[in-house]
């Protein structure tokens, strides 16, 4: 007899194996994504649940961990998909289906594009996104054209670094950042984009949490909104992304980025952010806007001390089991500092890094600061799980 380990973390190692000894490719995918290990943890379930658990645990062979109002259950995919089908699902345990159902499909089939507005994005590989910060200094008097000029440049060099995407931002969201009017962050960002859109560079994504610079954005040319507040700043936002039919990037982060370090508080950090997220896509979603037009973000450094950030980072996956596509900034980040020891202007190299780690994950939008670098690592990470 010969016995070989296989890959448990992805399932293109039983695939291949089934391949190999003749299974046909579709037949042996499905196979291969039902024989994948999942974990789930389930919250605020009854002692009755509780116990219908055990009890079915016990007889489909699955792991089921328990305490008061919680389990864990782990189990082979396929496995658990009975418990998501109301005719197959053991009596008691019915209110599992809905959310069960939607994490077993995510993994299945995760999204495949991304709908902004006139555009979809592909996500079969790494979408990149490119920063560009119109920074304070270039709004004062004469030095508009200067920052102008300067910011087209910038996006000139990030399109041709292979980036999808570009972030127009006039706010910065650092803790003890000056606040900026809404006029201001407009007459920052909107001169910017209508140049990018009169030269057909982008699509354009606006980074602001303000509805009305949302608006004069969208009216200049951009297609993304990119909201580090997940929509929850200004209550008149929502509408207008609806409304206007443009991609949305919903971020985490806890507060206000003045009141954010002090609600670094997690007991998990990776289980709390996704179902905090999950909540800020629903009510998006009950705002008005398509599914299909949400990414949802992490949010590493807002509301996170390092060694969260590394956490959930690790544990990405229970972001990306929402099933909506998952977004992440790490670029030139603190927390890439903390491990490597290097000043922002040398992070680079770790954002290339962070972002490889993250697209194994299953992240598919990455925003960053330099495109070659990050795209250089994202390549690599792509070809070596993409085998199919
Ligand atoms: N980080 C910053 C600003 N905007 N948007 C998204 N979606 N995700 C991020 O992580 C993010 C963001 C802060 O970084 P910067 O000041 O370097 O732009």
């Amino acid at each position: 007899m010969k016995v070989t380990a296989l890959a448990a973390h992805t399932p293109e190692a039983v695939r291949a194996a089934l391949v190999a000894r003749g299974w046909d490719a579709q037949p042996a995918w499905f196979a291969a994504t039902g024989m994948q290990p999942l974990v789930v943890l389930l919250e605020d379930i009854s002692d009755a649940e509780r116990e219908a658990l055990v009890h079915w645990g016990a007889k489909a062979g699955a792991d089921v961990l328990t305490g008061a109002g919680w389990a864990l259950v782990g189990a082979a995919a396929s496995r658990l998909a009975p418990l998501a089908r109301p005719d197959r699902v053991p009596a008691g345990l019915e209110r599992l289906g809905p959310d069960l159902g939607r994490l077993l499909a995510a993994h299945a089939e995760p999204p495949p594009a991304w709908e902004i507005a006139g555009q979809r994005l592909a996500l079969d590989h790494p979408v990149i996104v490119g920063i560009i910060n119109v920074t304070p200094d270039s709004f004062s008097d004469g030095g508009r054209f200067v920052a102008v000029d300067r910011a087209i440049a910038q996006a000139e060099r990030l399109m041709a670094d292979g980036c999808e995407l570009l972030d127009v931002g006039g706010e910065s969201t650092r803790p003890g950042a000056t606040p900026v009017t809404v006029d201001d962050e407009i007459a920052r960002v909107v001169p910017v984009i209508e140049q990018l859109a009169r030269r057909r560079l982008g699509p354009i994504s606006v980074d602001t949490r303000k509805a009305p610079v949302a608006r004069a954005a969208i009216a200049a040319g951009a297609a993304v909104v990119n909201d580090v507040a997940g929509l929850a700043f200004d209550p008149e936002l929502t509408p207008v992304v609806a409304e206007a039919g443009v991609g949305v990037i919903l971020m985490h982060m806890r507060g206000t980025p003045d009141t954010m370090d002090s609600l670094a508080t997690y007991r998990h950090v990776a289980a709390e952010v996704a179902a905090e997220l999950s909540q800020t896509a629903a009510r998006a979603e009950q705002g008005g806007v398509e599914r299909e037009r949400i990414v949802v973000d992490p949010g590493f450094g807002f509301a996170k001390r390092p060694e969260q950030n590394f956490r959930l980072l690790d544990e990405l996956a229970s972001v990306v089991a929402l099933g909506y596509p998952v977004a992440v900034g790490p670029s030139r980040k603190r927390f890439l500092g903390h491990a490597t020891g290097r000043p922002v202007e040398d992070r680079d190299r770790a954002t290339a890094v962070a972002c490889a780690l993250a697209w194994e994950r299953g992240a598919r939008v990455f925003r960053v600061h330099d495109a070659a670098v990050a795209r250089e690592a994202l390549l690599v990470a792509c070809a070596t799980t993409s085998s199919r």
